[in-house]
């Protein structure tokens, strides 16, 4: 059967490239962006949704007789702590009216990004295993424990198909991030293309995980194409790309960019990156679906600033 899927918050750094890379391997006609806010460009079709309305959300599944759904919507890190309880309604209400129209109409699949925003200061703060103590200092990552229990609890209790990944930060040139602790790591090269300086909000010394765009759309859809009997982890699978600080990004941008300068002025971000491992055990999405990220930072530098170039014409 021809699957429908509906994906909510379509317009967000990762909606925008995830709703490309669905509607070339399903069909344009196939998936279904909604976002809060109108979308410019959109080849498919296309729903103004609210993912707090729970009425409009089954309703948007009845009319495209949807089988999956794809749930982007969140408020990240960084905005989440300027209002903790907005961030922690708009994420967990979104993830109940998302799993809830799911049992209710039967869906086939159901896709929830988790973030290494769920481990704290007490989890091992490098090479952190999949099974780790989850206290989070951020209410995004306290929104993004529960939402990985929910999950699994939708699964072992409905057996409905309830997939995850704890994305590290996510890296692309293809959209603005929306507001998190990682953003600056996108950020920086846009500065860097455009030959002006960059002043970073996180110490040169902060490493963190990250991931280059185009293998975490490759995960999220080699999870999503996955047998479900090959996946032993039904919260959310760690993931792991690269790990660098603010200080090796600038190195990798220079080798390109040999003028670029960068700042470094610390705000409130620098607290919730030190909360945050600088890296990530993900030996079980390697053994489970056959994880294996592709790019480094050296070859993600060369293929951002290439885009860019093209971008902004320089
Ligand atoms: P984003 O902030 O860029 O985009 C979120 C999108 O959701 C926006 O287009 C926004 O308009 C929309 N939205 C917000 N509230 C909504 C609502 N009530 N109803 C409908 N749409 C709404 O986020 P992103 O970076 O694309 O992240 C997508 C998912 O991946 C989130 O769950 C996030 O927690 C997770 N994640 C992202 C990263 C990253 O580095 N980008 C890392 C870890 C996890
Ligand atoms: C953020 O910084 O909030 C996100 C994330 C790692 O979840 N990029």
């Amino acid at each position: 059967m021809q699957d429908k899927i509906l994906v909510v918050g379509a317009g967000g750094q990762i909606g925008a490239v995830l709703t490309d890379a669905l509607r070339e391997a399903h069909g344009t006609d196939n998936v279904i962006a909604t976002d809060l806010r109108p979308l410019e460009n959109q080849s498919g079709p296309f729903e103004i949704l609210d993912a707090l309305d729970g009425n409009a959300l089954t309703e948007l599944v009845k009319k495209y007789r949807a089988t999956q759904i794809y749930h982007l919507a969140a408020i990240l890190s960084a905005t989440g702590e300027k209002n903790p309880m907005w961030a922690w309604d708009v994420n967990m209400r979104s993830l109940f009216n998302v799993l809830e129209v799911s049992r209710e109409q039967q869906l086939s699949k159901v896709y929830f990004p988790s973030s290494i925003a769920v481990f704290g200061l007490q989890a091992a703060p490098a090479m952190t295993p999949q099974y780790s103590v989850l206290i989070p200092e951020t209410v995004y990552g306290i929104s993004k424990v529960a939402g990985e229990n929910w999950a699994n609890y939708y699964y072992r209790r409905y057996g409905l198909d309830v997939r995850s990944l704890r994305y590290p930060g996510i890296i692309g040139y293809q959209s603005m991030p929306g507001g998190g602790t990682t953003d600056y790591a996108v950020d920086i090269y846009h500065y860097a293309v455009q030959d002006k300086p960059y002043e970073c909000f996180l110490r040169a010394d902060t490493p963190l995980p990250m991931l280059y765009m185009p293998d975490a759309i490759r995960a999220t859809l080699q999870l999503m194409e996955a047998p479900a009997n090959s996946l032993s982890v039904r919260t959310s699978y760690n993931l792991a790309g690269m790990t660098f600080n603010p200080g090796e990004i600038t190195a990798s941008i220079q080798k390109e960019v040999p003028d670029f300068k960068v700042t470094y002025k610390p705000d409130f971000r620098q607290a919730i990156a030190d909360s945050w491992p600088a890296s990530i055990d993900d030996s079980a999405a390697r053994k489970d679906w056959g994880w294996k990220p592709e790019f480094d930072l050296d070859a993600m530098t060369r293929d951002m600033l290439l885009h860019l170039r093209e971008q902004y014409s320089v």
